[in-house]
């Protein structure tokens, strides 16, 4: 009893220092302590000049008083006659003044400035940009100049994004229900709306814009026809009107077949002339209402999803017709890439470049081909898609994963901006050296100009947005590299630790350490070497090597990693599947001889023994087995660094964290274990001396069931 009543003190304690409220997420505004710093930030910009008259305007103006009251404690005036923080657009800017800013043609209609203008007795901090919105990115960097403590004194900073359409998929369900989401419901209160709008609302659409993300697809992939209903567009111009000020645009994903579940028709056959009236009409209704809604997103023919294959009609049949519907409104279609046939017995890795290369350039203006970044699924790690670089007279979109379904869903902590980093700087020589990922996407190696990237949310009710604590360092990333996929995962994670934590460098170090480390020990706990898809069925949580008999057999294990006494591995060379032929003659001509192919990707491209001498001299099951065990041993490290932060993070994070992190370390063993016992079965040979005594065998593994684990959405019931 005692002992506790201590520990409740000590929290009480800790408590007071910190405020670190997660629902903030990386706005902390905590007052800044160092007084020498603090006083310098006063003396360069309390006295505040800013007249912006609009609802965005108001949005800047909130901001800056709510960054200025907690970060500096002061109150600003936005009238100062000698003002020496200048924030407005450059339409409103002095001659005088703009003449001093010297790159203020680079900046594009969403980018902004920031400039220190030395001058003898008045120098001053100019904020501004073209539009109001691009103001807003340049008051939120700013502030988080702020945050980070940087100086002040001769701050130039030109930025634009570098990418257009930089969005959320929410894969949310109407009934609330969030298919791979781990973070409890939906956020959307689709049943009280329009007349209830929540404040995570507004909190939702200000913390997106301060990472630059500039729309946002509300309903799942797996869609429902409904949400294009009279009532339902009214719930959505509720949420459109909230985001907008925050330079956040709506979308829709839409379901091929809407025609026909509204009773309106009998067919969606995307060549019929009452179709194509039909989706027209319904583009109208919608933009009556929200003249600024973004376009559709759409997951057709695709794991049963309705879509133009069902009429004997191609993708792009079916996105055209959706393009012709929004195009006079500006509006866009996105066409996923995601698809594998349920006849074709190719190699389901093959199959979304074999359908949608032929298309090249086929497509209308508006339409964006939005692709996994590889090509099976959002895996530990996957080379880049093919298709990245095969479709230059067409707009390629990124299609990242935020939430965590195949790296430890409610429970890992893995920075995803490291994975999304090591696609985008991936080389496609598709276009001669350096045709990187980025490249492509950003649209410097394509014909056409719309650009995007779509990360798929990791949001919920949860009351820090994202159920682990950080799971909000990967939604804050993924806007990062929204903004510029040239930004590295290592920036990402010291400004978001700064941001959310503290400045302290005995934090920042070791902590972006532990940060930039996690994905490779997720990677070689679960799926070392180029191994993929071998968790559980379903629900995608823990090992499931031995996954086989399931309604088709690209959803097995076994499809993939073909352990057999003779070895593991897919072979996707000339012997093989050869996807590898979907690849730049450069990275084919690597990738074709396993001597060559980098270890990472080993195994996915390449069957080999398991006694295969492997670069390091051992045997391949030797460092498969080591692999394992490093993973297990790199989440002890977490856990070591993690023991070390106690002083600098809010109580209840950090002991979240720390139980997480133990169920992170028994997953961990609990993947070497099984997937160790399970290959071992075929390669019949020792476990190197370094991997524990096994307590369990195999079948305590395969017995082992999750059930109402997380993420299964109905649309798969
Ligand atoms: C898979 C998910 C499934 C999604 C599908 C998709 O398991 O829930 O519906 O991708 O992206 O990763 O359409």
């Amino acid at each position: 009893m005692k002992k506790y009543i201590i520990a409740v003190v000590v929290l009480a304690i800790n408590s007071l220092s910190f405020s670190q409220n997660p629902y903030d997420l990386w706005l902390q505004y905590d007052k800044i302590e160092e007084q020498n710093v603090l006083n310098s930030y006063k003396n360069t910009i309390s006295n505040v000049f800013l007249d912006l008259n609009s609802p965005t305007g108001t949005v800047i103006e909130e901001e800056i008083k709510k960054s200025f009251k907690g970060l500096l404690d002061i109150e600003p005036k936005f009238d100062a006659k000698t003002p020496n923080l200048i924030i407005t657009t450059l339409d409103k800017l002095d001659p005088s003044i703009k003449q001093k800013l010297p790159e203020i043609s680079k900046i594009n209609d969403e980018g902004y400035l920031i400039q220190h203008i030395p001058e003898k007795k008045n120098s001053k901090i100019i904020i501004s940009a073209k539009t109001e919105k691009g103001l807003l990115y340049g008051v939120f960097n700013f502030i988080k100049q702020i945050q980070l403590r940087n100086d002040l004194s001769e701050i130039a900073i030109y930025d634009s994004p570098k990418i257009q359409k930089r969005l959320l998929n929410h894969w949310d369900n109407l009934d609330r229900s969030v298919e791979r989401g781990y973070a409890g419901f939906s956020i959307w209160d689709w049943y009280l709306l329009p007349e209830l709008i929540k404040q995570e609302y507004i909190d939702y659409a200000r913390a997106n814009a301060s990472i630059g993300i500039n729309g946002t697809v509300l309903t799942n992939v797996n869609s429902n026809a409904l949400v294009l209903s009279p009532r339902y567009i009214q719930k959505l111009k509720a949420l459109a009107d909230v985001f907008r000020p925050y330079g956040i645009q709506v979308y829709l994903t839409a379901r091929f077949s809407a025609p026909i579940e509204t009773d309106d028709l009998e067919t969606a056959d995307p060549l019929n002339a009452d179709v194509r009236q039909w989706w027209k009409n319904k583009a109208k209704e919608i933009y009556a209402e929200i003249p600024d809604f973004g376009g559709f997103l759409v997951k057709a023919n695709s794991e049963g999803q309705p879509g133009p294959n069902n009429y004997g009609r191609s993708h792009v049949d079916g996105a055209n017709m959706l393009a012709e519907a929004v195009a006079p409104y500006d509006g866009i279609i996105m066409w996923r890439a995601f698809v594998y046939s349920e006849e074709k017995p190719e190699d389901r890795a093959k199959q979304a470049y074999s359908e949608f290369k032929p298309f090249d350039g086929k497509f209308k203006d508006n339409v964006l081909v939005q692709v996994k970044n590889g090509a099976i699924d959002f895996q530990p790690r996957e080379p880049f898609h093919p298709l990245f670089g095969a479709m230059p007279n067409t707009p390629l979109m990124m299609e990242f994963q935020i939430t965590q379904e195949y790296l430890g869903g409610m429970s890992h902590l893995v920075f995803l901006p490291q994975l999304f980093e090591e696609v985008l700087e991936e080389d496609t020589y598709t276009q001669g050296k350096g045709s990187t990922v980025a490249k492509i996407i950003d649209g410097q190696l394509s014909t056409k100009k719309l650009t995007g990237m779509a990360g798929v949310a990791n949001i919920g009710t949860a009351k820090n947005w994202t159920g682990h604590p950080f799971g909000q360092a990967n939604w804050y990333g993924f806007g990062r590299l929204a903004w510029d996929p040239e930004t590295s995962a290592e920036t990402i994670a010291k400004d978001w630790l700064k941001m959310t934590f503290t400045n302290n460098s005995n934090f920042v170090d070791p902590m972006t350490k532990l940060l930039l480390e996690s994905r490779e020990a997720v990677v070689n706990y679960m799926t070392p070497l180029g191994l993929h898809h071998i968790m559980a069925a379903g629900h995608h949580q823990g090992p499931g090597p031995w996954v086989k008999d399931m309604p088709r057999p690209d959803w097995t294990s076994v499809y993939y990693h073909k352990a057999d006494a003779n070895g593991i591995g897919f072979d996707r060379t000339s012997s093989g599947s050869n996807a590898l032929a979907q690849y730049a003659p450069e990275i084919q001509k690597k990738y074709s001889d396993p001597a060559t192919t980098p270890d990472k990707y080993l195994l996915w491209f390449h069957h080999l023994p398991w006694d295969y001498k492997m670069k390091s001299g051992e045997t391949l099951w030797y460092e498969i087995a080591a692999h394992y065990q490093k993973g297990v041993e790199q989440v002890e490290d977490m856990q070591k660094t993690w023991q070390k932060m106690q002083e600098y993070v809010n109580p209840q994070v950090f002991e979240k964290t720390n139980m997480l992190l133990n169920i992170q370390l028994k997953e961990a063993k609990q993947w070497r274990n099984a997937c160790l016992l399970y290959f071992q079965q075929f390669s019949n040979m020792d476990f190197p001396d370094f991997i524990p005594e096994m307590t369990k065998d195999l079948n305590d593994y395969k017995s082992l069931k999750l059930p109402y684990a997380p993420g299964i959405s109905p649309s798969w019931n």
